[in-house]
C-alpha cells in the first residue's frame, strides 16, 4: 500500500495512461430500456475500439448492480478495461479494474484502502477547491465537469466551461477527464483546453459503435 505521501509517484503513470485512453465511455444503466440493451451497447463500444468503459447505476439494487457488471466483464472479455462507479464493494465482487467515486461517496483514501493500489482509482470533482484536494490522494485520474450543461445527472454542479477546465488543467499533473455535455462536435475544443480524455453518456447512446468511432476519428 502506499503512504499519502507517495500519492504524487502515482501521477501520470504508464499504467494509468494506457489505462485511460482519450475516450472513456459510461455506460448508464438508467439511459437504457434495459439491461440487454445496454450489454449491446457496451459490444458495440468494444467493437469500435473502446478499451474503457464506466460502468454506472444509480438506481439498481446491489445485485442487479452485481449481475451488471458480471454480465459486462463476461461479454467484453480483458481487452476492455472496467471501471465501477461509486460503489468499491462492487468493484471488488466484480473483480473490476477501476473505481469511480464522487464528492458523496467514499473518501479517495478510503477508497484506496479497499480496492488495494493496483486498481485504477478515478475521482470527480466540480470546481479548483475540489480538484486541489482529490490532487492530494492516491487517485490515478481526475475528472472535472460538468463541462456543459448535461441531462445525464441528477442536480448537476455548475457549469465549469472551458475557462474552469483549463484552469483544472494548470491545477494537476495528474490525467485529467473531462465529464459534461461532451459531443462529437464539442469535443476537439475540450482536448484543446487540457483534458487527456473526455467520459461521454449521451451522444454515445444512439448507434453506439457509429457514434464512437467518429469520436475516436475527431480524438485522432
Ligand atoms: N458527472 C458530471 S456530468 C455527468 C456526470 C456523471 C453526466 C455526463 O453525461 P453526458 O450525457 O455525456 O453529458
Ligand atoms: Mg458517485
Amino acid at each position: 500500500m502506499l503512504a499519502t505521501g507517495d500519492a504524487a509517484n502515482r501521477v501520470s503513470t504508464f499504467e494509468t495512461m494506457l489505462l485511460l485512453p482519450r475516450l472513456y465511455p459510461i455506460l448508464d444503466a438508467g439511459c437504457f430500456p434495459d439491461a440487454n440493451a445496454m450489454f449491446a451497447a457496451a459490444e458495440e463500444l468494444a467493437a469500435a475500439g473502446c478499451t474503457v468503459l464506466q460502468y454506472r447505476n444509480k438506481s439498481g439494487n446491489a445485485q442487479q448492480m452485481l449481475d451488471h457488471a458480471r454480465e459486462l466483464k463476461a461479454r467484453l472479455g480483458a481487452n476492455v478495461k472496467l471501471i465501477m462507479n461509486d460503489r468499491a464493494d462492487l468493484c471488488l465482487a466484480a473483480q473490476y479494474d477501476g473505481l469511480h467515486v464522487g464528492q458523496d461517496d467514499l473518501s479517495p483514501e478510503s477508497a484506496r484502502l479497499l480496492i488495494g493500489p493496483a486498481r485504477c482509482l478515478g475521482v470527480s470533482t466540480h470546481n479548483p477547491e475540489q480538484l486541489t484536494e482529490a490532487d492530494k490522494t492516491t487517485a490515478d485520474y481526475l475528472a472535472i465537469g460538468p463541462i456543459f450543461a448535461t441531462s445525464s445527472k441528477a442536480n448537476p454542479d455548475p457549469v465549469v466551461g472551458l475557462a474552469g477546465l483549463r484552469r483544472a488543467r494548470d491545477l494537476t499533473r495528474k490525467p485529467l477527464v473531462a465529464i459534461g455535455g461532451i459531443t462529437r462536435a464539442n469535443v476537439r475544443s475540450v482536448i484543446e483546453a487540457g483534458a487527456d480524455s473526455v467520459a461521454v453518456i449521451s451522444d454515445l447512446l444512439r448507434d453506439p459503435r457509429k457514434s464512437a468511432e467518429e469520436f475516436l476519428r475527431v480524438l485522432g
